[in-house]
């Protein structure tokens, strides 16, 4: 099959690859760094200072090539790094879905979290591989890596859920997560 598939698709075998923590057949490949993080972490002058000093990676997404059109269900493997900016854990941007829909997890490597907030409550279920995290529809959701190795999962959702970041620009998160002394920390926002 070509690379990026246009519907209909076939059916088809994908391989998850859990040594190089991508999948194959491989679609697009989203690389983000710190710059892209911007307004994100609490501490602004931490995370211009991380910028300047060679804007690292943060995290990766490798998609399969099924295509983000309505009633496909894409799949991609999220990997990230681990770090924090004072004390705040590399995270992903975090997304609420354009449509409401829902989406699953499956935790392949490393120790991390996946924070949801609807507007209102905040949950946060711990993550490890062969976890599944279910997001309900209306919550937004962000991934957290937790540990001192890459935290890596699996994601599969409805192909026109879409990713709505001024949602969270507009709402925040409800929790920030930081290094605790023993367990990950939850913080206000
Ligand atoms: C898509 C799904 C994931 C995220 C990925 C990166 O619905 O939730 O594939 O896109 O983990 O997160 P973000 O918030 O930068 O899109
Ligand atoms: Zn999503």
């Amino acid at each position: 099959m070509s690379q990026f598939a246009e519907q209909p698709v076939e059916p088809f075998a994908i391989s998850l690859d859990r040594e190089g923590l991508s999948l194959w057949p491989e679609g697009p490949v989203l690389t983000r760094r710190m710059s892209a993080l911007e307004h994100l972490f609490a501490d602004t002058v931490a995370w211009r200072i991380a910028v300047d000093a060679g804007d690292p990676i943060v995290y990766t997404v490798r998609s399969s090539p099924v295509p983000e059109l309505r009633a496909e269900l894409p799949q991609s493997v999220t990997t990230i790094l681990p770090g924090a900016i004072a004390g705040e854990f590399y995270m992903t941007k975090g997304h609420q879905h354009q449509n409401l829909e829902g989406e699953m997890y499956l935790g392949i490597e490393g120790t991390g979290g996946l924070l949801m907030f609807n507007g209102r409550n905040v949950r946060w279920l711990d993550m490890k591989p062969d976890t599944i995290g279910y997001i309900p529809p209306g919550w937004a959701h962000r991934s957290v890596n937790t540990g001192a190795e890459p935290y890596s999962f699996l994601a599969v959702y409805p192909g026109d859920a879409g990713h709505h970041y001024e949602w969270v620009r507009e709402h925040g998160f409800g929790s920030r997560v930081f290094r605790g002394d023993k367990a990950p920390q939850l913080l206000p926002y």
